[in-house]
């Protein structure tokens, strides 16, 4: 079931807490995230004399029964603290499920498409962002872009794989192409990558690699000279800046940690089977934008 989900608040550091639910929704079981839109802001809707809204969507695949997300979802919004006093009153994060795709009913517990969606464009503009066949009207409210949202940092996804997808087996790389490595260097070369600990593991003589800022995320790791350390995706974010290219190199942890926000990605395709033991996250919420085929492989470049 493909569902959408819309964010919203307007207490306290509300960059972060969209940051921070975000990576909370992730951890749901049975909940896989897709797709990131840009943060906006705008005026309060419905209640005036309050802060203004951050608002947000995320698009998000799950087995779970509708009312089963509902229950994850604002188990969420208690954990980071939304108080419940009145209706459409200031929060600190309102987790509402905007649409269900293939799915609309009302019981008394939740009502698919969420009751006021086609009313507020605070929730449409987020929403057409990530999911733009969505035909709707908007009202013309003031609702701005702001800058510092995960899409903002040019998060582009680097990757040799068979024809599986299969990226690596016992912890190497299944392949070592001299024209994909060259591409690679011309890529990654002066701009920033981020990869795992396991990656690391992966260099020449384990050191990270020169002529990039290399930026780690892990949580075990401490100094490794050369490189910065990060412990988890929202201090990536604070490391991270949006005038410069960050490519995510690996391994397939992190590309599925990070794919959800990736505007791009470089899939060097092997026609071969490396009987792989780790796996490239599905590029479904991605279109092929390019191709260039070569005797034995392909490059290929997939956007939003
Ligand atoms: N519920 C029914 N359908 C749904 C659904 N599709 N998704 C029930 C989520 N919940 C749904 O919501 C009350 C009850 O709605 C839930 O217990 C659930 O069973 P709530 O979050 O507890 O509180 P609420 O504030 O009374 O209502 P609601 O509808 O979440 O608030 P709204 O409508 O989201 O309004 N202005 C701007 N610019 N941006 C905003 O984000 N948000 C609000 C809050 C007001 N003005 C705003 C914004
Ligand atoms: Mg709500």
């Amino acid at each position: 079931m493909i569902c959408y989900i819309g964010l919203g608040g307007n207490l306290g550091e509300r960059q972060r807490t969209l940051r921070r639910a975000i990576e909370r929704v992730k951890t749901i079981p049975a909940v896989k995230l897709l797709r990131v839109s840009s943060f906006y802001e705008s005026e309060p809707w419905g209640v005036v004399n309050q802060p203004n809204y951050l608002n947000a969507a995320i698009k998000i695949s799950t087995e779970l029964e509708p009312l089963a997300l509902l229950d994850e979802l604002q188990r969420i919004e208690s954990e980071l603290g939304r108080v419940r006093r009145e209706h459409w009153g200031a929060r600190t994060i309102d987790l509402d499920i905007l649409l269900i795709e293939g799915r609309a009913f009302s019981s008394e517990r939740l009502t698919v498409p969420h009751k006021f969606l086609f009313e507020r464009d605070f929730a449409l503009i987020p929403l057409k962002e990530i999911f733009p066949q969505l035909l709707c009207n908007l009202r013309g409210d003031v609702v701005n872009r702001v800058t510092g949202s995960p899409t903002d940092f040019k998060l582009k996804c680097v990757a040799c794989v068979d024809k599986n997808f299969g990226l690596g087996r016992g912890g190497k790389l299944l392949f070592r192409i001299p024209a994909d490595l060259k591409n690679f260097r011309r890529l990654t070369l002066g701009n920033t990558i981020v990869y795992g600990r396991k990656t690391l593991e992966t260099f020449p003589n384990r050191r990270p690699l020169d002529g990039r800022r290399n930026i780690i995320l892990s949580r075990t790791l401490e100094n490794i000279s050369g490189a910065e350390i990060v412990a988890g995706v929202e201090d990536l974010f604070d490391a991270l800046n949006t005038t410069e290219d960050n490519f995510v190199i690996g391994g397939a942890e992190i590309f599925g940690e990070l794919i959800p926000y990736a505007t791009e990605i470089f899939l060097t395709v092997v026609d071969a089977d490396g009987h792989a033991d780790a796996f490239f996250p599905t590029v479904d919420d991605f279109t092929l934008a390019a191709a260039q085929i070569f005797d034995g492989f392909e490059f290929r470049r997939y956007t939003r």
